[in-house]
């Protein structure tokens, strides 16, 4: 049997000339395939040198990674694979509370962290029993790479089989705490190897690299398609819609959510001869409004692919890139829809009484296929939750398919708010205000926002006696939560509308304040 490893199949990917450039950075710096390929053995070198005890369970070392955008934090993922440990990236926004829970839940053997977050970090990590703490810059300082530098460059990739863990990313949960997706070398692969031909990857390809690279959009879904594909990326450490506009006409392929093309249009150097050399804009992680899509027609002539995934399932559907044959030959991209379940995905939309719902009505999305997770880490009745019986998992999203296949996306049955594609748990940010001094309850709801899609805004009632000042509020929030998880706005009211169950109606405190973000 060949190495299932991911690494082996994505470095088999490499051009034959390695002296070609395979990354460049907006900062100026050209990284080529002979550049990934040493740096990546030299850090796979360095973490199989630790000494780091055999877990009991024999689930290979966890790495779990907080730093700021760099091609080195790339190479540090692709040689997490290349030594057979597991991938656990971190938002960069996220702050202490949040980083202590997923160390102490992952127990990772190594932490990576920025120079800048070393000593609260490392105290985290090290009470969390982990032993080893690097550090890595954006400017390729701190002490993994200083490590690294004294290791060989030559590496044979660690032997791994398709359903050995390659990665764990962690979703918050509707309750409770979050949950790490414990993803596979095989989930990885496959998905990257149909999305290669579901989009029509081909000689020549350039992708703009402009997401963050701690979620499967930018890490999984970008840096796959272009490695599998040979193909050069153009890495922005950070988007700015200014940038990437400059870069388009040396580039063919360009990998956003939803916000990045509302900046964008809001650029008048975006043209459609500025654009002429693409071949495929893709648009996902959270809904693409059918305004956004058909701007983005008229102004550039290009219409953008818009595609739906998760965390626990990398890709699963997509508008064609060229007709379907197996919709017929006419199918083509749709905006307001997230197109054909992809080649291999099983997706099915479920009643309430557990029956298939006809054609055009709305459901539960259920599905299945070999990009799907395997389960949570650690939760095994999380995971049974969230599989039926017949094994397909319960994406909690909610939709409908037509008669052609296309699927549509109409709300979500978890409690969720997506804003400029990061994901905000209600129930986490209400159970930090409530323990907040003089509240007694609130509730976050998403409204529609122009720049971010959705944003959270909240309602909390005081205790009695109690005065409170929203500002204060959001001032002690900020002191405990990753910045993208505050609510823009706070109000305070003197109850939650509540149906007779006594269950909070968050339907009407988003009609009440759905109009606050939009143009009067
Ligand atoms: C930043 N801010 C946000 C925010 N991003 N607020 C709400 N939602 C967001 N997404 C706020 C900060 O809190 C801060 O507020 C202010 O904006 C400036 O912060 P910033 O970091 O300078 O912002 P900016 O660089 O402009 O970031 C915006 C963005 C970024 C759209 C570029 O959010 C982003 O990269 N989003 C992409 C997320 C992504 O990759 N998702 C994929 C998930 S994978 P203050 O008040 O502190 O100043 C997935 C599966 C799938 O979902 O299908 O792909
Ligand atoms: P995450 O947990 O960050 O992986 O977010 C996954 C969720 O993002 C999905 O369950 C959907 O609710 C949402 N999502 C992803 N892509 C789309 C899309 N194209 N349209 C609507 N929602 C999307």
């Amino acid at each position: 049997m060949p190495n299932q490893n991911l690494f082996t199949a994505l470095r088999a990917a490499f051009p034959a000339d390695l002296d070609a450039v395979a990354v460049e950075t907006d900062g100026g710096l050209a990284y080529s395939w002979r550049d990934l390929d040493r740096a990546t053995a030299m850090v796979a070198n360095l973490l199989q040198s630790l000494d780091i005890p055999r877990a009991a369970d024999g689930v290979p070392p966890r790495v779990a990674v907080q730093v700021e955008k760099s091609v080195e934090a790339m190479v540090l993922y692709l040689a997490t694979l290349r030594a057979g440990f597991v991938f656990l990236p971190l938002n960069t926004a996220y702050q202490s509370a949040e980083i202590e829970y997923f160390i102490g839940n992952a127990a990772p053997a190594v932490v990576v962290c920025s120079g800048q977050n070393f000593n609260w970090v490392s105290k985290i990590a090290f009470k969390a029993g982990t032993r080893h703490v690097f550090t890595l810059d954006d400017d390729r300082g701190g002490s993994l790479l200083e490590r690294a530098a004294h290791c060989s460059d030559q590496q044979v990739p660690a032997e791994r089989g398709a359903d050995d863990l390659a990665a764990i990313l962690y979703t918050s949960g509707t309750t409770g705490r979050s949950k790490g997706a414990m993803l596979s070398h095989g989930n990885l692969l496959s998905n990257a190897a149909m999305l290669k031909d579901y989009w029509g990857w081909q000689p020549g390809d350039v992708l703009i690299h402009a997401l963050p690279i701690f979620h499967v959009h930018g890490l999984f879904v970008a840096i796959h398609g272009a490695l599998l594909n040979g193909s050069r990326m153009l890495w922005h450490g950070r988007f700015d819609p200014k940038k990437v506009i400059a870069d388009l006409p040396r580039a063919t392929v360009f990998m956003g959510v939803p916000t990045l093309y509302v900046r964008m249009l809001a650029e008048p150097a975006l043209t459609r001869e500025q654009a002429a050399s693409m071949r495929l804009f893709i648009s996902g992680s959270a809904p693409l409004l059918i305004e956004t899509f058909n701007d983005w027609q008229a102004r550039t002539g290009h219409t953008i692919l818009e595609r739906y995934g998760m965390s626990e399932t990398i890709m699963l559907t997509s508008n064609p890139y060229r007709a379907d044959p197996r919709h017929g030959n006419q199918s083509e991209r749709r905006g307001g829809t997230v197109g054909f379940p992809l080649p291999g995905v099983s997706l099915r939309v479920r009643g309430e009484s557990g029956v298939d719902m006809p054609v055009g009505e709305i459901g539960d999305i259920q599905v299945k296929g070999p990009n799907v997770f395997a389960g949570y880490w650690q939760m095994p009745e999380k995971t049974a939750e969230e599989f039926t019986d017949d094994g397909f998992f319960r994406t909690g999203d909610v939709g409908r398919q037509d008669e052609r296949g296309y699927v549509t996306i109409v709300g979500r049955s978890k409690d969720l708010i997506i804003s400029g594609g990061y994901n905000v748990y209600p129930a986490e940010i209400e159970g930090y205000l409530n323990e907040l001094p003089g509240v007694a309850e609130s509730a976050l709801v998403g409204v529609p926002h122009p720049d971010f899609g959705e944003v959270g805004v909240a309602v909390v009632i005081a205790r009695p006696g109690a005065s409170l000042d929203p500002e204060r509020l959001i001032a002690d929030l900020k002191a405990k939560l990753a910045n993208f998880k505050i609510p823009k706005r706070c109000f305070i009211a003197a109850e939650l509308p509540r149906n007779t169950m006594g269950k909070v109606q968050k339907n009407l405190l988003r009609e009440r304040y759905k109009g606050l973000f939009q143009p009067a």
